[in-house]
């Protein structure tokens, strides 16, 4: 356990199999691993579960050092808890003022599949049900692009982007019965960042580039996916979906190697769980006080 107050933030991971989700993680946990043994980093990581993190630190070893990826079946669980503890700040007053000491940052993570068939039994049915209750109980979520399918489209990238939007959108709605029995949801992630994974692929498309190839193809399967989410749940103007991008790459992977080294936005993992989902809260409070009924 850490050492007082804990702040817990979830983040959930969405994105078709194959898509990164599995390598993402573990390089990020890998790397935070690593580099605490050998220096003095601005934070520690440790898994709640002490199996799960082995499991992990030993996936991102055989990235590092036998260039392989992490099998895809190995992890089962959708759930997995880190501790994340920052180093102690050199004056006691600003450990004094700081408002939490750790973090704990639960990473859910959806299986891929079930974007792509529907459930076979009401057993399966009721536990895709329960996962997704747990998934949208998270402060952010981060639905991944796969950039190797963008180029496997490339030209047509609006055929990939449209089904994956789609496809999320038709699993949103088969659940949406259930999820709402009891009323709009309250608790849900309110940011969703579109992230484009293993962006190593394609090393000339920046981030702007990459938002604008998702409005210009994909724009109206956005709204749409958007007003869907908006249906489910409560104050659905405090959702910002699609508004926030990433490039991600969790390493380089070439036809014989994996540079774990050699990473893009992995390390904003932390804070955009972190800092997104208040920053959102600030926009919101800050639209209350400045709209003309608070000001009458
Ligand atoms: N080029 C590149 N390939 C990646 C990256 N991340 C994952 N991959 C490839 O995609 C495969 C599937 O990744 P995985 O994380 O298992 O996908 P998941 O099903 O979403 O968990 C891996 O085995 C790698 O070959 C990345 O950052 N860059
Ligand atoms: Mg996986």
């Amino acid at each position: 356990m850490g050492r007082g107050k804990t702040l817990e933030q979830h983040i959930a991971v969405f994105g078709e199999s194959g898509s990164g989700k599995t390598v993402l993680m573990t390089s990020w946990y890998g790397v935070a691993r690593d580099i605490q043994t050998a220096s003095d980093p601005l934070y520690k990581v440790k898994a709640d579960n002490f199996d799960l993190g082995t499991k992990l630190f030993q996936s991102y070893l055989g990235m590092k050092e036998d260039s392989k990826a992490p099998p895809a079946d190995r992890f089962k669980a959708t759930d997995y808890s880190f501790l994340v503890e920052p180093r102690q700040a050199d004056s006691p007053r600003a450990t004094k003022n700081r408002e939490f000491d750790n973090l704990r940052l639960v990473w859910h993570d959806y299986p891929g599949e079930w974007f792509e068939s529907a459930p076979h039994t009401a057993t399966e049915q009721e536990r895709r049900i329960e996962t997704f209750q747990a998934f949208l109980t998270s402060n952010v979520a981060l639905l991944l692009i796969d950039a190797q399918k963008l180029l496997a489209n490339a030209g047509q990238e609006e055929r990939y982007l449209k089904s994956l939007f789609d496809n999320f959108e038709r699993s949103l709605e088969d659940l949406e019965a259930a999820l709402t029995k009891r009323g709009k949801l309250s608790r849900f992630p309110r940011v969703w960042v579109l992230g484009l994974s293993k962006a190593d692929l394609i090393p000339d498309l920046d981030v702007c580039g990459f938002r604008d190839m998702l409005i210009k193809k994909a724009g109206r399967e956005i709204s749409a996916l958007r007003s869907t989410i908006g249906r489910l749940i409560n104050e659905p103007e405090a959702l910002a979906f699609g508004e926030d991008f990433v490039l991600l790459s969790s390493a380089r992977f070439t036809a014989d190697a994996i540079d774990v080294a050699t990473r893009k936005g992995v390390d904003l993992v932390l804070p955009m769980a972190e800092i997104l989902p208040l920053t959102r809260l600030f926009d919101m409070l800050r639209a209350r006080i400045m709209s003309p009924e608070m000001l009458a």
